[in-house]
């Protein structure tokens, strides 16, 4: 017959597994939650560009272009790492947008890290272009 006492001993035993258990889960690395993020395309003082202009972001991120200003706009993408050309025409909206607020976007899902860099095609030549990092 077990005593009160060592009933209450056996308790906390299970109790402070439960607690160390917990928290060794809490220090385990788990991924990060993906991001999306959000780069106006024109900005809010009508300038021809992206803002931001360059945007870090990690694998599994989805960056999304919304529609601001003196558009119209689109997204084209030219360097992407390794001069992957399927991928950068997947990463592109080459369509252009008209229409106030609308949005694009691209989910940076099993792409490569690095360096990707994008246009739009109307406005170019003004220096409206982007830069999305992507981290490993
Ligand atoms: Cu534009």
């Amino acid at each position: 017959m077990l005593s009160v006492s060592s009933l209450v001993k056996r308790l906390q035993l299970v109790l402070l597994s439960l607690l160390i258990g917990l928290g060794v889960l809490a220090f385990l690395p788990h991924p990060a939650a993906a991001e999306t993020y959000t780069v106006k395309m024109g900005s809010d003082k009508a300038q021809l560009i992206f803002d931001p202009p360059s945007l870090t972001i990690n694998q599994g991120d989805t960056v999304q272009w919304v529609n601001n200003k003196v558009y119209p706009h689109n997204v084209v993408f030219d360097k992407v790492p390794g001069g992957d050309a399927a991928l950068a025409a997947k990463l592109s909206h080459k369509a252009l947008l008209t229409a106030p607020k609308q949005v694009v976007e691209s989910a940076f899902v099993d792409v490569p890290a690095g360096e990707y860099t994008y246009y739009c095609t109307p406005h170019r030549g003004a220096g409206m272009v982007g830069k999305i990092i992507v981290n490993g």
